[in-house]
Order: structure tokens, then C-alpha cells, then sequence
């Protein structure tokens, strides 16, 4: 066994603090962070590190971007809330951007990721019913077994992890699992005609960055469209480069009826989310039927903007394919047999640990941090690694030889 890290006095009663004083719904990896710079995080010791994990793919842009910093600063000197009570000079602004860079007629703007998926599901129910003349009260989406779309009631409902949803019942009815990357099992499911949705992640984050089968979503979206269901994809981890494309959808060419957006939309620095979707579906929400406090504000729409310029000008989605097929790569030379799997696409992937002596994901992530790169096991063997966008293929390398250095030493 590998001792528990060396913590200071200082990270120790940070640690505590928390420990004392929040929830215990997180078991964080024993770092305590106080700045980030670009690919780089510091811990309150002044230890530097590489950031594998970005924030969840929240920070593609790395952190603190000083352009996106400096829209942070100069819009929330301005005006930063108004609620949608009122008009604001900077929302139609925003809403033109995000629909003419995506190809969508319109967005509705909410704040985080989980909020954005409880709005394209109540979309997509209304207009199973206003156009798709489903039954009242009885329309159904279907989703994926492995799936994460967030924590609320509705979306736990639709999870098969027992964690996720154990002990959170009753659950919110008119929901239908069937097995990722299974084009038979989904066309079976759409044969049901109350169904009026299919959410879908391109790539399953939670489930250990699980990339379906090449042609799976381009047949998916085709199945969808003959059975007149909306093909609803969960971009809020895939999306804004983060899988070499600015969509993971566009590896296959598929357009999805609604798109949902979140974490990298604001770069780390505020929390923006979005569904994007057609006239026809949209304009199905009328005045007082959905809507949030934050959603659209000024701060947050500026802040995307700026987000997502960066991601066009310093061409993120190029680098994080290029520099993606190095890592993985790389990875593959390891020689050990502690590396069952190495997977991803651009620069989201995961690496599958063979647990032996008691050293599992967990133990070599601390190993990790230890030789200054930073990243998170997930599901006990799997260990994501997904650093900012803006990393250099140096940089890469460099990390490569740190995590070589950790496996090859266990
Ligand atoms: C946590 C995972 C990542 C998401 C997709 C919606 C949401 C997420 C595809 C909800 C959020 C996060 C949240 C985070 C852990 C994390 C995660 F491991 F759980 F699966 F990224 F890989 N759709 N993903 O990935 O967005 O409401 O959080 O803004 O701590 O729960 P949110």
C-alpha cells in the first residue's frame, strides 16, 4: 500500500474545514487548490501541478484565460443581472452568436448543465404533445443505460447508477432505458409512439469515457428522425472541442434536433448553459412556461462569447484532436500490465487500471499528483484524463513521461 500524501498543516485544516462544515456528497483526491494558470494549478503550498481533469471539461479554455477574465471583470463593473423581467443589451447579442456559430434558429439560456437537460426534456415533451399529438401526460424519452446528465430528480430518474439515484425515490415516470451504442435496441424502443425523445451523450463521460461504435449517432439521429422522435444530444462534456470537433457530433456529420450545452460554454468562469433547437420545437414554450433568475444575464452572456471566441481564435478543437492521438499514443507505449485500456477522442480520454497488492486507480492518482499532474479515477479502475485545450504538444509529452514514470514504478 501506498502511504496517504504528506499534507501541511495548512492543507490539512483547509481539509478539515470542509470536512467539518460541508456535505460529504464528494471524496476529493487530498489537494487543496488555491490558483490556476492556463494548464497549470498550485496548491496552497505552492506545489504545481498539470490539471488532467479541467474541471470536469468545464475549463477547456485553461484556466483563468485572461481574455475571458477580462470580460468577467468589465461586464460585472457594468451590469451584471437584470432577470428576464426586463430586455438587456447584451442577451440578443449572445443568442445570435451562439445560434449562428451552431446552426440553430434559437437558444434558451439556463445556467447549469443539469438545468439545461430538465429544459430540453420539458421541450421535447411539449412538443410531443403540441405537434406530435402524443396523448396527454404519457409521452416518453428514451435514454441510455451508463448514462450522467446531472443530478435533479427527473435526471436521477433516468439513471442506472445506484449511487446516482438510490434512495432519492419516487422517480419521475416516462422514462425508457435501453443499452448505449445498440442502434436495434433504440429502433425496438421507437416503436413505441409516445415517445418523443432520445437524450444521448456522443461519448459517455461518468461510464469511463465509453466511445460508441464509428456510425453509431449518425444511425441513432436517422432511426429518430423515421419515428418522428427529437434526437437530443448531451454535449455539455463533449462539446466546445473538447473531441478534436467543436461538436463530438460532427465526427459523424449529425445534426442534433436539440443540443445541449454547458461547463466550457463560459470556460470555468461562470456558469452557462444552453439548449439550442428549431423554431418549430422551440416556440412550443410560450411566456411563464420555463425560465430561471440567472439564465441570460449579461455577465454570463458576455463571459460565453468571450469563451467561445477564444476556442475559435486559438483553434482548441484542431489542437485537441492532434494533440489527443499523441497522448493516446504515447499511453499505448507504456509497458505494463497495469494499463488494460487506453481510450478517448481529442483530448478526453481514460485509461483502465489493473488492480494488483492493493494498488488501485486511486493510489496511482495520488501517485500522480505526487509527481505533479493531476487527475481523477472514477468507477474504482478507470482514470479520466482530459487536460485544458490550450496544452502544448510539449506539454504533452512531458505529461506522458510523468505518467509512464508513476505506472512504470508501482
Ligand atoms: C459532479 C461525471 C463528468 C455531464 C453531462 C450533464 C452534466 C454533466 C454529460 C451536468 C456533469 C459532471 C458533474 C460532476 C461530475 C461530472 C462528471 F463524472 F459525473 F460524469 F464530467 F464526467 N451532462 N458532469 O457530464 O452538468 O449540472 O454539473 O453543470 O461533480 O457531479 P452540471
Amino acid at each position: 500500500m501506498i502511504a496517504e500524501m504528506n499534507l501541511s498543516a495548512k492543507a490539512q485544516h483547509l481539509i478539515d474545514l470542509e470536512d467539518k462544515h460541508g456535505a460529504h456528497n464528494y471524496h476529493p483526491l487530498p489537494v487543496v487548490l488555491e490558483k490556476g494558470e492556463g494548464v497549470f494549478v498550485w496548491d496552497v503550498d505552492g506545489k504545481k501541478y498539470y490539471d488532467f481533469l479541467s474541471a470536469y471539461s468545464a475549463v477547456n479554455q485553461g484556466h483563468c484565460h485572461p481574455k475571458i477574465t477580462h470580460t468577467l471583470i468589465e461586464q460585472s463593473q457594468k451590469l451584471a443581472l437584470t432577470s428576464r423581467a426586463f430586455y438587456n443589451n447584451v442577451l440578443g447579442e449572445y443568442e445570435k452568436f451562439i445560434t449562428s456559430l451552431f446552426g440553430y434558429d434559437k437558444v434558451l439560456p439556463m445556467n447549469t448543465g443539469a438545468e439545461a437537460v430538465e429544459t430540453a426534456l420539458k421541450i421535447a415533451r411539449k412538443w410531443g404533445y403540441e405537434k406530435k399529438g402524443v396523448a396527454e401526460n404519457s409521452a416518453k424519452i428514451v435514454v441510455c443505460k451508463g448514462n450522467f446528465h446531472g443530478r435533479t430528480i427527473s435526471i436521477i430518474s433516468a439513471s442506472s447508477d445506484p449511487d446516482a439515484r438510490g434512495g432519492f425515490g419516487p422517480y419521475t415516470p416516462g422514462i425508457v432505458s435501453i443499452p448505449y451504442n445498440d442502434t436495434r435496441a433504440l429502433a425496438e424502443a421507437l416503436k413505441d409512439n409516445s415517445i418523443v425523445g432520445f437524450l444521448v451523450e456522443p461519448i459517455q463521460g461518468e461510464a469511463g469515457v465509453f466511445v460508441p461504435d464509428e456510425g453509431y449517432l449518425k444511425t441513432a439521429s436517422e432511426i429518430c428522425k423515421a419515428a418522428n422522435v427529437l434526437f437530443i444530444a448531451d454535449e455539455i462534456q463533449t462539446g466546445i472541442a473538447r473531441t478534436g470537433k467543436m461538436l463530438a457530433c460532427d465526427h459523424e456529420q449529425v445534426k442534433a434536433d436539440i443540443l445541449i450545452l454547458g461547463k466550457a460554454l463560459s470556460g470555468g468562469m461562470y456558469p452557462v448553459s444552453a439548449v439550442l433547437t428549431s423554431d418549430e420545437v422551440m416556440l412550443c414554450i410560450k411566456p411563464g412556461q420555463h425560465g430561471s433568475t440567472y439564465g441570460g444575464n449579461p455577465l454570463g452572456c458576455k463571459v460565453a462569447i468571450t469563451a467561445m471566441q477564444v476556442v475559435l481564435d486559438e483553434k482548441l478543437a484542431e489542437n485537441a484532436q492532434e494533440l489527443g492521438e499523441l497522448l493516446r499514443n504515447e499511453l499505448r507505449q507504456i509497458q505494463s500490465d497495469r494499463i488494460t485500456t487506453v481510450r478517448g477522442k481529442g483530448l478526453l480520454n481514460a485509461i483502465v487500471i489493473k488492480e494488483k497488492d492493493g494498488i488501485s486507480a486511486w493510489e496511482v492518482c495520488l501517485k500522480l499528483a505526487e509527481n505533479g499532474l493531476l487527475a481523477k479515477p472514477t468507477h474504482g479502475d478507470i482514470i479520466r484524463f482530459a487536460p485544458p485545450l490550450v496544452i502544448t504538444k510539449q506539454q504533452i509529452l512531458e505529461c506522458a513521461a510523468i505518467i509512464k514514470k508513476t505506472i512504470e514504478a508501482l
